[in-house]
């Protein structure tokens, strides 16, 4: 999982031997993967391991609602079907000089999707540390990002083996690497908490009702909040431009006729600020 244009796909594509369909990679600005996929991997622990490539938070088009309704259904089908999902890579493009808030609203979502007593089962991954890695600068600054997004961001979710790796894509079997801390994180694990169901599959009962789980909310409640927000700051733009057309009348009548500058000014601030 992770936000859109993280590299999950591409992370996939390391790993998969065969799989629903070919891997989409997106090479674009718009989002690409729209439906989870599962794809066979290649175990080195005599296992078999599926990897659902996810669809990301903050698609071009798609609200995270959609999304998470995206990836929770067929993990619920298969958590019915006797197929658990028994850890979460979690991708972050190392790159991004800024933590935005529809990132900070993914890592929310993420904690209702597993809940606390799976964060164990959690691994985060950093991606384009080549990209960063262009000028010894970049490379620094990734590296102190990194450390930053550890202690203030991912801490929460660090119980038990959860853990950051550094992963970097072109540099042979480290997508194996990842996918073989998480399964050593498992089994270190008592054997009830190994395949724990995701607290949204819990919370979805016999009924695949997603609307009412906490994950869904907090995509939900997010995305109004921030409905509101955009109208809060388009309401203040917009007073902003009124106060700013009032102002260019009042200067223009000031210098006409500074006599009449108080009473008209109070009267038009009214006019304006009104409307
Ligand atoms: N340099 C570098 N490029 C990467 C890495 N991972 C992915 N990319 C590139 O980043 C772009 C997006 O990669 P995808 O794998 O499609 O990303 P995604 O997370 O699946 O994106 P969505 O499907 O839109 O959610 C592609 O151009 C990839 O080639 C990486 O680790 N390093
Ligand atoms: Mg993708």
């Amino acid at each position: 999982m992770g936000m859109t244009g993280s590299g999950k796909s591409t992370f996939a594509s390391r790993l998969a031997t065969s799989g629903t369909q070919p891997i989409g990679i997106g090479n674009t600005l718009s989002s690409k993967t729209t439906e989870i996929a599962f794809y066979e991997t290649s175990s080195t622990k005599n296992r078999r391991v599926l990897l659902a490539d996810t669809p990301g938070f903050d698609d071009t088009s798609r609200p995270d609602t959609s999304i998470l309704q995206s990836i929770t259904l067929p993990l619920f089908e298969k958590h019915k079907n006797g197929i658990p999902v028994i850890g979460i890579i979690y991708l972050h493009d190392i790159t991004n000089p800024r933590l935005s808030g529809s990132a900070v609203k993914a890592l929310k979502i993420l904690q209702d999707f597993c809940g606390k007593e799976n964060y164990p089962r959690i691994v985060f991954a950093t991606t384009m540390w080549q990209d960063a890695g262009y000028s010894p600068q970049g490379e620094i600054a990734a590296r102190r990002r990194h450390a930053e997004l550890k202690r203030d961001f991912w801490d929460a979710m660090f119980e038990g083996n959860g853990g950051v790796l550094c992963h970097l894509v072109d540099e042979a079997g480290s997508a194996r690497k990842v996918v073989d801390h998480l399964l050593d994180g498992v089994d270190a694990l008592r054997w009830g908490d190994r395949d724990r169901p995701l607290k949204v599959l819990r919370e979805m009962g016999g009924n695949a009702c997603i609307e009412k789980t906490a994950a869904y909310r907090c995509a939900q409640g997010e995305q109004r909040l921030a409905v509101q927000l955009q109208g809060q700051r388009r309401e203040k733009r917009e007073g902003g431009e009124r106060e700013q057309r009032g102002d260019e009348l009042l200067a223009y009548r000031h210098e006409d006729c500074p006599s009449l500058w108080v009473v008209f000014k109070g009267y038009l601030r009214q006019r304006f600020a009104t409307r």
